[in-house]
């Protein structure tokens, strides 16, 4: 335990999770759901229970959801003292990482406890060499079926940690949602899980449908030909493994609890545990087999299901406002719901323009014309070019000159088009120092002018600060692209006080884009909110590199949506005519 990577939080919700396995191996009634669910609460409420325990001690953090008088005086000891007695016993006793082979599919307590005893198993490498050597099979009641389920169990594991873009997935799912739509006898067919929440990368498909007849569903789920194979075929419940490396689950439900499966399923985790609480609070159960209200009179009486068919009427129910998906984390979308305050979210659909498009002047694959034929196609009404500048010579970026005759003839087709305009850009470079690749003068004759970093990603904290605000001072810039450089599961985000550099933009009236390429996603759904409190103008772009990229930007819109911006803190919502205005009057004053 102990570990120095893990957060407080984080270690107590291992601790409680490993004595809930532990209860659960000793066959002690009841007390392994009480480590359970204070476990859950400790992800869910993180920091706020050592302001809790700050504040008031035991008796402050028995107020909070799941803990109780034994649980709360372990959280007391662990914060007073970095340790809890009891753990470090059982550890002596039981040196095994629970923790960390619980994270394989179908392996329980009593499963853990008898690789202990038989083969010594301590941690995932013990069990792979068992494994490796057939040891598992032989024992007692587990057997070489035992031994294959938990093999493939660990290749899913470690396949599964392996989290995927949601640009990638999602055209998946919502192919797989259209084909079961028209299955007969289909009411209702969905995504759920952390696609519906539109989080940036996701962990498999979680697939939600209503219908009388689940076999006829559940068949032409298991057969679709993105299907690689079936991990398990049932009437409520199928899940399968797709071609392209995911597991697909789907789950069927009848319509009257429709509302209910839809809302446990989407999550996130941490917002259910939150939501059952509130609902215990005020008289009723909720799990993912409905809403019930509990019965005050007679003691026997079962509680009675509340017909929910949509989720709405399970917020409401609880006299909340239902929070969009993409803002169900588990923290203050809660009181927002319940004070009836949440933010109106910019819908889908709203950007008009944008304003980061690289064509075949550098590194895109296609000429501006026929960039502005697709993006005119998916939807919007005009573009910025923003090709590369000469410090990335190895895509040819653009130098002064260059910049000045592209512009001529973007002024050429601008004469040609009809019903869509283009704007001249320049996503310019940011140079170690934090001056810029163009010159003052060329950078006045542009429409749009974007500045971001390729280069010297590891400069200290405190030179990358500096760079980016001497960056954004220059009185021509409009906006920082791609502000951290993160390349998801490739690269980290550059080091530099966000906080500051916030204050500069403000102060420049400089905007910070969403980037909506599905691996930079970038800024995140955090650093919007810090954007928006900062006062800080957003924009959302696709970074397109060839026409089919335009559909990105849906992909930034939700990650605006999970930062809370609304309509108008988002620059290119506005139509061409009311952005060239905007900037004029920004030079002007
Ligand atoms: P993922 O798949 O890792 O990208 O993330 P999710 O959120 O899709 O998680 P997943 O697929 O494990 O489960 C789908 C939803 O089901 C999740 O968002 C909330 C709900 N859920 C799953 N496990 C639990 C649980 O132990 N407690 C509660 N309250 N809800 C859960
Ligand atoms: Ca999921
Ligand atoms: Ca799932
Ligand atoms: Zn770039």
């Amino acid at each position: 335990m102990y570990h120095i990577y893990m957060t407080k939080y984080d270690q107590l919700a291992k601790i409680f999770f490993e004595f809930s396995y532990r209860d659960e191996m000793l066959g002690i009634p009841f007390k392994p759901r009480a480590y359970q669910l204070a476990s859950e609460s400790m992800s869910a409420l993180k920091n706020q229970v050592e302001d809790a325990w700050h504040k008031g001690g035991i008796k402050a953090l028995k107020e909070l959801p799941g803990i109780g008088q034994s649980t709360a005086e372990k959280i007391d000891e662990f914060y007073r003292t970095g340790r809890i007695k009891e753990y470090d016993k059982m550890k002596k006793e039981f040196p095994v990482d629970i923790w960390g082979l619980s994270r394989i599919e179908g392996l329980g307590a009593k499963h853990i406890l008898d690789l202990y005893k038989h083969l010594k198993v301590k941690n995932m490498d013990d069990l792979k060499k068992a494994l490796a050597k057939h040891k598992v099979a032989a024992i007692p009641r587990w057997g070489t079926k035992s031994e294959e389920k938990l093999a493939r169990g660990l290749d899913l594991m470690e396949n599964a940690s392996g989290r995927r873009l949601l640009g990638e997935i999602l055209p998946v799912a919502e192919e797989i949602v259209t084909t079961l739509k028209k299955v007969k006898g289909v009411k209702h067919c969905v995504v759920a899980g952390s696609i519906r929440r539109m989080q940036e990368t996701v962990g498999d498909v979680d697939l939600i449908a209503t219908t009388d007849k689940p076999d006829r569903v559940m068949d032409a789920f298991t057969k679709l030909p993105l299907v690689e194979s079936v991990h398990e075929r049932g009437k409520t419940r199928s899940s399968v493994r797709l071609k392209i490396g995911i597991d697909a689950d789907l789950r069927v439900v009848p319509d009257k609890v429709y509302g209910a499966t839809l809302q446990y399923f989407t999550g996130d985790k941490r917002h259910n545990v939150l939501l059952r609480e509130y609902a215990l609070s005020k008289g009723f159960t909720l799990s993912e087999y409905g809403l019930f209200r509990r019965s005050h009179g007679a003691r026997s009486a079962k509680p009675k299901l509340i017909v929910c068919k949509t989720e709405e009427e399970i917020y409401t129910a609880l006299d909340m406002d239902t929070p969009p998906p993409e803002i169900r984390v588990g923290d203050d979308e809660m009181d927002a719901a319940r004070e009836h305050r949440l933010p109106d979210l910019i819908p889908y659909g709203s950007v008009k323009g944008d304003l980061q498009v690289q064509t075949d002047w550098t590194d895109g694959e296609a000429s501006i014309e026929d960039m502005a034929k697709a993006a005119e196609a998916a939807g919007l009404e005009y573009f910025a070019v923003t090709d590369h500048t000469k410090a990335l010579a190895f895509i040819h970026g653009l130098t002064d000159k260059r910049v000045i005759e592209q512009g001529k003839h973007i002024n050429q087709l601008n004469k040609k088009l009809r019903g869509f305009f283009i704007l001249k850009g320049t996503e310019c470079d940011i140079l170690k120092d934090g001056s810029l690749d163009l010159t003052d003068a060329t950078l006045a004759k542009l429409d749009w002018v974007g500045v971001s970093v390729h280069s010297h990603f590891n400069l200290s904290r405190a030179e990358q600060t500096k760079r980016l605000i001497k960056a954004i001072a220059n009185p021509h810039v409009d906006c920082v692209l791609h502000p951290t450089c993160r390349l998801i599961g490739k690269r980290e985000p550059i080091d530099y006080d966000f906080d500051e550099v916030l204050a500069a933009a403000k102060k420049h009236r400089v905007a910070m884009e969403i980037d909506s390429l599905p691996e930079r996603s970038d800024l995140n759904d955090q650093h919007v909110r810090a954007a928006i409190k900062a006062g800080v103008a957003l924009v959302i772009d696709t970074d397109a590199h060839a026409p089919e990229h335009f559909g990105f930007i849906k992909l930034g819109e939700a990650i605006a949506r999970r930062g809370w911006a609304g309509k108008s803190d988002v620059l290119n919502t506005k139509s061409a005519k009311q952005l060239l205005a905007y900037l004029a009057k920004k030079k002007r004053t």
